[in-house]
């Protein structure tokens, strides 16, 4: 071993049956139960998680919620509180800041924390993991199953393998005994089509996956293949990369006709505004630049940009900066597609200038009353008039 680079040590955190558990917990009739988080079983939505009392009835995620209903009519059905799972998650990340920066939230309850440098403090890495997972369930009540491997692959699989409350440590000398038995669907990356593609060529472990040549895998599946090659062998070199900074943001559509009216055209940025307003807001980020992007019927591609005197994540001043390079455009031709994007990303509180008096923060207690609507009724439960003129 090198002394300068000492064996990595990674720990994946994940929550399990998250949103259900949290509801569980702060309503114990709920406890035992089938609990399905997702919304209404009458309404068109999927399940977002349940209960694994009601995984028992093969209730998972993305699953249509009438057919949710139909295989466990007595279940419970709660509608999805985003802003009560992010409070949560970010309890959940101030325990893992008492033991390492080095932490890389994957979703709301998942993260890999790299504690290489954190050892000589606190023992070893199952100690902090260990100590981690009793602060989740004594502090928030809450079970968490985590993996602990020398690289991130490795310790998301091992999260994984014993859920719920489980606690799985690949060493070194265990890492092919751990995935040779594994399906290829385990691995991170491959996906029912990938997986179709190795079945074919008569893969279907990750001990199979090993016997392939590295230049076969590479010609079936391009780089994916010649990464798939190195996970096999349990090697991957990707760092934990705490928060990574966003440095835009950006939506686009694609239609399912040429359009020429400019009313609607407008419409539909107005709508991509409103996404990118909403996400904006929900990071705590602020943008000073937008770009507008516009596709012809022949396929050439236009993008304009501006940069506004100051950052903002108000969905009125986007659409207006949009709108104006919209005006800028001469549309000669039908459009095919239309994307807006923002740059220029700032996190964190931005001083106003002080002879600025306008009603900004009204605006903005609108707007994310407006996201938290949507968050908790859906995205059709309140919009603009304008948007609803779209054909
Ligand atoms: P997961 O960690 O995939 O699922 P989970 O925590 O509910 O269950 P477990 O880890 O024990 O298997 O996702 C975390 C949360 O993300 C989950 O509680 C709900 C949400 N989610 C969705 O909204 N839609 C989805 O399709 C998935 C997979 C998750
Ligand atoms: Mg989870």
């Amino acid at each position: 071993m090198n002394k300068s680079s000492p064996k990595r040590q990674i720990i994946h955190v994940d929550l399990d049956a998250f949103y259900a558990s949290i509801e569980q917990r702060d309503n114990p009739e709920l406890k035992g139960k089938p609990v399905i988080v997702g919304g209404k079983p009458e309404s068109r939505g999927v399940v977002s998680t349940c209960s694994y009392e009601a995984r028992r009835y093969g209730i998972k995620s993305a699953m249509p919620l009438a057919e949710a209903r139909r295989r466990c009519p007595q279940a419970v059905f709660l509608p999805v509180d985003i802003p009560k799972y992010s409070q949560v998650s970010r309890q959940i990340h101030k325990i893992f800041q008492d033991y390492t920066p080095l932490i890389e939230p994957i979703s709301l309850d998942e993260a890999f924390l790299d504690v290489t440098a954190s050892l000589s403090l606190f023992g070893s890495a199952a100690a902090i993991a260990r100590e981690i997972k009793e602060r989740i369930k004594k502090e928030l009540c809450l079970t968490a199953s985590v993996g602990i491997a020398p690289n991130k692959f490795l310790a998301k699989l091992a999260s994984d393998l014993r859920k719920p409350d489980g606690f799985v440590i690949v060493q070194e000398d265990q890492i092919q005994a751990f995935l040779d038995p594994l399906p290829i669907e385990r691995i991170w990356g491959v996906g029912p089509k990938t997986a179709e593609e190795l079945h074919k060529l008569g893969i279907r472990t990750i001990k199979e996956l090993k016997n392939l040549d590295e230049l076969i895998l590479k010609k079936h599946l391009g780089l994916l293949g010649s990464h798939l090659y190195y996970l096999a062998r349990g090697i991957d070199k990707r760092p934990v990369e705490p928060e990574r900074e966003v440095k835009s943001l950006g939506r686009e559509t694609t239609f399912p006709e040429d359009l020429k009216d400019k009313e609607v055209l407008q419409t539909y940025i107005l709508e991509l505004v409103t996404d990118i307003g909403r996400k904006l807001r929900k990071g705590s980020l602020k943008a000073k630049t937008i770009t507008l992007k516009v596709r012809f019927a022949d396929f050439s591609t236009l993008s304009k940009s501006k940069t506004l005197e100051h950052y903002t994540d108000l969905d009125k001043d986007i659409y207006r900066a949009a709108c104006n390079l919209f005006q800028e455009l001469c549309l000669k031709q039908p459009v095919r597609l239309i994307g807006v994007s923002v740059h220029n990303l700032t996190s964190g509180e931005i001083q106003q200038s002080l002879f600025q008096i306008d009603d900004t923060e009204q605006k903005k207690k609108l707007a994310t009353t407006i996201d938290n609507i949507k968050e908790r009724f859906g995205e059709d439960s309140i919009t603009l008039a304008r948007l609803l003129k779209k054909p």
